[in-house]
């Protein structure tokens, strides 16, 4: 009897490859209705004599059979260690690189708050725009000089695009400007907003000088708005993002969509005003043009000028940028360097 359950034991221990079937076979021999356990169990009812021959014989197999799978148990561990990819818990952790948003984009979200907090809306426009919005509507008709200053990207128009009026054709627009004139076609004013975006336009790149760059158009109407509203605003927008520091100064411009035209010039931060190829070697940097919405414009979106009047400015996003952090070359926002991106 003993004889056999050895031989079926060690038979059947030979095809076990895994912990639980270790188990099955352990049980089947030594739990507590085992094939050996039975038989140790059953002893008491047994004479003397066949006790004290079967019992030694018995207790041995069962020593046996435990040292077998107490040996086999320690295999099969160590065989799952090494298939299993080995945890080192006291290891030092590894730091997870995390990104962050670019420059412009940070820039971008300051000067929303910014205008936010004085109560004006953001909102957007297209950056495929047609000529209408970009130009014309912007008292900038056919054959204007201006025309000149926004050398643009002209699109192949396709059929039945919902951007095209009258025979008017589509490019890529060079200023956010056009917003203005969606927005007053589509709301009544009073009315303060933002309008931030890209912008593109066909002209040899430099230091301050991109194919593709970003603008944040302003634009307020309003009863009884006037410079001195213009002038307070930008000073105390360019007192909130560049500190109360700032150097700033006024000077005229001329644009055909305002009456009068300005431009806000700031002490460059890059020379610290002493003058640099970023100025010009002026110490001061043109940062935001703006002006009094023309009365053509207004007449244009079918607002009376006798009652309603406003501001507008675009400023350069990048410009904005640059005098922030002291950079020197507009290009570098577009270069994908991380040696650059990686400082902010
Ligand atoms: C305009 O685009 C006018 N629409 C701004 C405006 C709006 C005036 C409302 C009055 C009222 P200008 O072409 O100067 O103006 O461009 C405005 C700003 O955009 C510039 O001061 C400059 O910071 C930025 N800018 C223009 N061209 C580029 C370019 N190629 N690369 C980078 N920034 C540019």
């Amino acid at each position: 009897m003993l004889e056999n359950i050895k031989k079926s034991f060690s038979k059947e221990i030979k095809g076990i490859s895994d912990l639980k079937n270790l188990e099955h076979l352990r049980v089947k021999y030594l739990g507590r209705k085992g094939e050996l356990t039975q038989i140790l169990r059953s002893l008491k009812d047994l004479s003397i004599e066949k006790r004290r021959q079967i019992g030694p014989l018995a207790q041995k197999l069962k020593k046996e059979i435990e040292e077998i799978l107490t040996k086999k148990l320690k295999n099969l561990k160590t065989k799952n260690l090494e298939l299993k990819p080995i945890i080192d818990f006291t290891k030092p952790g590894e730091k997870i690189k995390l990104g962050h948003l670019h420059p412009l984009t940070k820039i971008d979200e300051e000067i929303r708050q910014i205008f936010l907090s004085m109560n004006f809306s953001v909102v957007e426009g297209p950056e495929v725009e047609n000529e209408h919005y970009n130009f014309d509507a912007l008292n900038i008709p056919p054959n204007h000089p201006a025309r000149d200053m926004w050398d643009t990207f002209w699109l192949k128009e396709p059929k039945n695009s919902k951007f095209k009026i009258q025979n008017s054709k589509l490019l890529l627009r060079t200023h956010t400007s056009p917003v203005q004139i969606r927005y007053m076609e589509t709301h009544n004013p009073p009315f303060q907003i933002i309008a931030p975006g890209r912008c593109f336009r066909y002209e040899a790149t430099d230091a301050s000088h991109e194919t593709t760059f970003h603008q944040v158009e302003g634009l307020m109407i309003g009863k009884n708005i006037t410079l001195a509203n213009l002038k307070g605003l930008l000073t105390e927008f360019m007192k909130k993002f560049y500190g109360n520091d700032v150097k700033l100064h006024w000077q005229p411009s001329y644009f055909p969509f305002v009456e009068p035209g300005l431009e806000l010039l700031m002490g460059c931060t890059v020379c610290n005003g002493k003058g640099c190829s970023v100025c010009g070697q002026t110490g001061w940097i043109e940062v935001i043009p703006c002006g009094m919405v023309h009365r053509n414009v207004l007449e244009n979106v079918k607002l009376d000028p006798r009652e309603w009047q406003g501001f507008a400015f675009g400023m350069g996003l990048d410009r904005i940028a640059m005098m922030k952090y002291k950079i020197d070359d507009i290009r570098l926002f577009y270069s994908g360097d991380l040696r650059f991106i990686k400082q902010f």
